[in-house]
């Protein structure tokens, strides 16, 4: 198969080493030179093309690169701005770079909710996400459009509340915001140009999205193994998480004691396991899973 898939990924920042991440769990064999822009993985016929994340989305719809790791914000943003964008789809949301789009205004202030927004100032990278919340919430108010550093706006008098993303929310904290309401949840995605593409391509884009299931279903999943008396088996596998039939084997020269294997589809707290010895288990041992298939 001579095919090959353009990737377009962020060169550097909060996208940039999820992003690698993933495609190299997914066996991409990635090995960039320092400075370089572009990189042909070693494992399959992908190229990658590192570039900022806000060229993305025009790069996948324009058809210069078949697919792109991309932020939610930004392709929304880009959507809403170049009709162009509409020119691309989302394959898999891949759960990395979460973050939320907040409106947030001085502590104390005047600003509280939704409603104090009328007539107000609001600074943010995301103008068009923005005009389309107001508009929505029929509120009227002006934006001011900053690249960055928007969180530093009231207090320089430029806007009287901001809208900007959020994860930990340390920064607003420490610019004395408080967020008052959500605009958007924001994950990566993959993205595809809706091109038609020949069967060499969209086999290996198949063969990609298997592996990404398989690295992301990983990630959620743990094998457990334990230890406990032959009575105690039901109450214990009933509080093993997400967990579809166990093995149960006999250990040796113990009649009274089984071993249970199961692989969790959910997170296994420390409750869990506290009540797992509560129940008699014993030599507890909770293992990640690398790779999932079938
Ligand atoms: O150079 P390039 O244009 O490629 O990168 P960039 O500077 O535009 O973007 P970058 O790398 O900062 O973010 C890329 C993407 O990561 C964003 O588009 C989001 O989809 C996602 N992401 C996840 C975030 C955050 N979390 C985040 N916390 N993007 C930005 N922030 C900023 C936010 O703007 C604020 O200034 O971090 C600050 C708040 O962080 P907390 O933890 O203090 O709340
Ligand atoms: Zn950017």
């Amino acid at each position: 198969m001579s095919e090959m898939l353009r990737i377009a990924v962020q060169n550097k920042g909060r996208l940039a080493d999820g992003s690698l991440q993933l495609l190299e769990q997914a066996g991409l064999g990635i090995t960039r030179n320092p400075g370089a822009l572009t990189c042909r993985a070693r494992g399959l016929p992908f190229e990658l093309l590192f570039v900022r994340d806000d060229d993305i989305p025009s790069l996948v719809a324009r058809g210069v690169c078949d697919l792109g790791i991309a932020g939610e914000n930004v392709l929304r943003e880009e959507a809403l701005e170049a009709a162009d964008v509409d020119n691309l789809q989302t394959v898999r949301a891949l759960g990395f770079s979460r973050c939320t789009l907040k409106l947030a205004a001085p502590k104390d202030g005047s600003i509280q909710s939704i409603k104090d927004l009328q007539g107000c100032k609001i600074a943010t990278s995301y103008p068009q996400i923005l005009a389309e919340f107001l508009r929505d919430k029929t509120i009227k108010a002006d934006c001011v459009t900053l690249k960055g550093a928007v969180e530093i706006a009231p207090a320089l008098g430029l806007a009287d509340a901001i809208c900007d993303l959020v994860s930990s929310g340390a920064t607003l904290a420490a610019n004395g915001l408080v967020d008052f309401a959500t605009v958007m949840q924001s994950e990566a995605l993959l993205v595809r140009s809706n091109t038609v593409w020949g069967d060499g391509k969209e086999a290996l884009l198949s063969r990609l999205l298997r592996r990404i299931d398989g690295v992301i279903n990983s990630r959620a999943t743990k094998y457990i193994m334990l230890n406990a008396p032959k009575e105690a088996i039901s109450d214990i596998t009933a509080l093993l998480p997400g967990a579809d039939a166990p093995t149960i084997m006999p250990l040796a020269g113990r009649d009274d004691q089984m071993a249970v294997h199961a692989v969790c589809r959910e997170t296994i707290f420390w409750d869990t396991l506290e009540q797992l010895e509560a129940n008699g288990a014993h030599s507890i041992l909770v293992l990640p899973i690398e790779k999932m298939m079938g």
